[in-house]
């Protein structure tokens, strides 16, 4: 028995890590803001991270002060699935997240690069990741690399206020069309 307990311990040393996988939002989605999208309660849902650092979720109170903006989610602490019920807002509002790395002191925030203390994307908000929800995942190095793997959790009720992330609208689709059979005209007229 003691040789099988042996075996089984090198055998776990010896398969991949990370053993639990998690979402991150697709490339493309960097700098995006989180948008309001429904009149209904929007539920915060934490998704999971592979990150060293130790990191608290926040979401800002617009008012410049940072010790009462309201913790959501710890990257080491919280259990893959906990909920946090951020209430309702009005349509449209941008809601913005912060990232505070414990192990650094830098605070990283959604939407803008130019709200970061290095200048650049910190998080990925991807809209329509399931039914009506959005995906947020953060980097939390300075400077990066930009793997983006340190902190996901998903909304109900947002979007990502991207009109090339939605799918394309029957105006747009109508002059995509309009455009293409012009194109085609002008290379008749050539001929
Ligand atoms: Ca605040
Ligand atoms: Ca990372």
């Amino acid at each position: 028995m003691k040789i099988l307990s042996q075996l089984l311990a090198v055998a776990a040393l010896a398969l991949p890590l990370p053993l639990l996988a998690f979402p991150i939002a697709s490339p493309g989605n960097e700098g995006n803001p989180v948008v309001v999208s429904g009149n209904s309660a929007i539920i915060a849902t934490y998704q999971g991270n592979s990150a060293s650092y130790s990191n608290d979720l926040y979401l800002v109170t617009p008012d410049g002060i940072d010790n009462n903006d309201i913790f959501l989610f710890n990257n080491h602490g919280s259990a893959v699935g906990a909920t946090y019920n951020l209430g309702t807002f009005a349509l449209g509002t941008e809601l913005v997240f912060r990232l505070h790395v414990n192990n650094t002191g830098f605070d990283y925030f959604t939407g803008l690069a130019s709200r970061n203390p290095d200048g650049q994307f910190h998080a990925r908000v991807q809209a329509n990741w399931d039914t009506n929800t959005t995906l947020v995942s953060f980097e939390d190095l300075h400077g990066g690399p930009f793997d983006f793997n340190d902190l996901s959790f998903s909304f109900t009720n947002t979007n990502s206020g991207n009109p090339a992330n939605d799918v394309p609208e029957p105006g747009s689709m109508l002059l995509l069309g309009l455009g293409l059979s012009g194109l085609a005209l002008a290379r008749k007229r050539n001929k």
